[in-house]
């Protein structure tokens, strides 16, 4: 008996100890846009086992975290964001099989898997959409349906909502006899949480997942999963840049941001954490996406989300953007973290230009630095840390629905083509992302230079650069440091990390123009040498801090630390 309670708990103590409860607090979070990364087939669309193959690449550069965007079965009309069968995959993608070749191979590279979940709508090819039409139960309340307004006569949709891609936010069926709500494309239906059958259908969706070993789920366009139970219309936005039919027009007051929306994310919160808990694995991470103000983004924290992504570096900064405004919103997002929660920085995605076009190919590297001397997660996007930039499209090469529904005047404002081509591997055929000279998007013509083979052999290069920066990341101070920012001369950002002896301080320059400073006002110890540096800066890694003044280029980033992190990264053989 006695013998049987000891091996017991020994049990118990080891699988305590397997499971890692904080896994994703201070981690680097890497999207993989699944069309672009690596094609093995040579049918010039990107594939499972191409990502498979490329996986080595995303441990490298110090990444813990995949997150794949859709690789669902779908017809592709907003590219893998409508959704045929969401628990299989697309056979341009591969198949289930790859896919759990996919997650084992991560496995042993330690890197967490993590999908897009994709809640707000169905392809119109989903079997349950069709159920729908034929007002089969319990399909029939799956999705949003209204009766026609008719106005003298003629068939009206039930409100003035429009879609995110531009018209009328409502399709008529010919069969039902009814309107049908998409937000996004036609090809689209948003689907109706109202419903009791189809929530329980979405959960059991994420179970499937959770099964084969998934660790985690970006939930897209979460804040538009419900709409006014009234259907009231929405008021003019008084824009009088944009066209009527434009989706900015209007002030969507009840077409996002719906209260409902953090119930639904509590109860997938539990779920997830039942599941974890039963299976004595780490908790499932839940990562939100929601363009909305900051209030909103921060209530998905208490409702369960550990990444309420945090957008400032896309849509509130720019290279306009001073070193004060950077301090001002930065000590505002981490203020607003509740206890326990940690922040994130999201540097760039497949739905906005690339980090490189939005702030110069130089400034672009002091955002990922920023990114990781902050605390908490960082979420890269493939090809940033390369430096990859976008492509200008015409409109006759435009795939994009956004883009091309919005017309040949103008699709570049919304086209999301640019920051979508093929990932640059190298310099040989399509920059080594494909066999085939021919690909769904074209590759931009600078991979001849600018590709992560060529990189590799440039220590000075944006990869490089990355991955120095990206090695503070992994070390306690980070994680558990105290965090002070300031601004020195109104040209300078400083990031001061301190955890006992170890300090880490980041000096960016905003200026155009080399700054010089006296080194003694700034939180600069005498023995510290420098970690990292991102543009042309002069500095030599290894090298001790100037104890009088200390010139740092114009646009660039150059990180300090207490030598111990230096020599410790360097054990890592970075
Ligand atoms: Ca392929
Ligand atoms: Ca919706």
């Amino acid at each position: 008996m006695f013998r049987l309670t000891l091996v017991t708990c020994f049990l118990f103590v080891a699988w305590t100890a397997a499971v890692n409860v904080n896994w994703y607090k201070n981690i680097i979070v890497y999207q993989i846009y699944p069309r672009s990364f690596k094609d093995s087939n040579g049918d010039g669309i990107g594939d499972l086992k191409g990502i498979t193959s490329k996986l080595e690449h995303v441990a490298d550069i110090g990444a813990k975290a995949l997150w794949l965007s859709p690789i669902y079965t779908s017809p592709q009309v907003d590219f893998g964001y409508d959704i045929a069968n969401f628990t299989d995959v697309d056979p341009s993608y591969g198949t289930l099989a790859d896919f759990d070749q996919l997650v084992a191979k991560a496995r042993k590279l330690k890197l967490k898997v993590i999908l897009d979940f994709v809640p707000n709508h169905s392809s119109h090819e989903h079997p349950w959409f069709k159920k729908s039409i034929q007002r089969i139960k319990p399909y029939d309340q799956y999705y949003v349906w209204r009766d026609a307004k008719i106005v003298n006569g003629k068939r009206q949709p039930p409100n003035n909502w429009l879609s995110n891609f531009g018209g009328s936010a409502w399709e008529w069926n010919d069969v039902r006899k009814q309107y049908y709500l998409h937000q996004f494309a036609a090809g689209q239906p948003d689907l109706n949480y109202r419903s009791v059958a189809l929530d329980q259908e979405m959960k059991n969706v994420f179970t499937f997942w959770m099964n084969r070993g998934v660790n985690g789920f970006r939930i897209d366009a979460i804040n538009f999963m419900f709409e006014d139970a009234k259907f009231r219309d929405e008021p003019d936005s008084n824009r009088t840049d944009v066209p009527k039919d434009d989706y900015d027009s209007l002030d969507h007051i009840y077409t996002v941001d719906q209260n409902e929306t953090y119930d639904v994310v509590r109860s997938w919160r539990k779920l997830m954490d039942e599941h974890s808990n039963r299976t004595k694995s780490d908790p499932r991470l839940i990562l939100t996406e929601a363009y909305t103000n900051h209030d909103n983004t921060i209530k998905y924290y208490n409702a369960g989300s550990n990444v309420p992504f945090n957008f400032m570096f896309i849509n509130k900064l720019s290279n306009e953007s001073t070193a004060e405004d950077f301090k001002e919103l930065i000590e505002k997002w981490v203020k607003s973290v509740p206890k326990g929660s940690v922040p994130n920085w999201v540097v760039g995605n497949h739905d906005n230009h690339r980090v490189g076009s939005r702030f110069g190919v130089q400034r672009a590297q002091q955002i990922t630095q920023l990114s990781m001397v902050l605390p908490g997660v960082s979420v890269v996007y493939n090809g940033d840390e390369i430096g990859m930039v976008d492509r200008n499209f015409t409109y006759a090469e435009t795939v994009d629905p956004a883009g091309c529904n919005a017309g040949p005047t103008r699709y570049f404002l919304k086209s999301r083509d640019p920051e979508r081509t093929p990932y640059q591997w190298n310099n040989s055929t399509s920059a080594g992302f494909s066999t085939n000279s021919k690909t769904w998007l074209p590759v931009h013509p600078n991979y001849k230079t600018l590709n992560l083979e060529d990189e590799k052999k440039v220590y000075y290069s944006p990869y490089w650069q990355f991955k120095t920066a990206a090695s503070v990341k992994r070390q306690p101070v980070i994680a558990r440091g105290s965090l002070k920012v300031n601004v020195y001369d109104q040209k300078l950002l400083t990031i001061t990390r301190t955890l006992g002896n170890d300090v880490v301080v980041s000096l960016f320059n905003f200026a155009d123009e080399p700054v010089t400073v006296d080194a003694e006002a700034l939180p600069l110890l005498s023995n510290m040498v420098v970690h990292t540096v991102t543009g042309d800066s002069e500095s030599r890694r290894g090298i001790l801090v100037s104890t009088d003044s200390l010139t740092i280029p114009k646009s660039s980033g150059v990180m300090f630390t207490t030598p111990n992190l230096l020599w410790s990264m360097d054990e890592e053989d970075v």
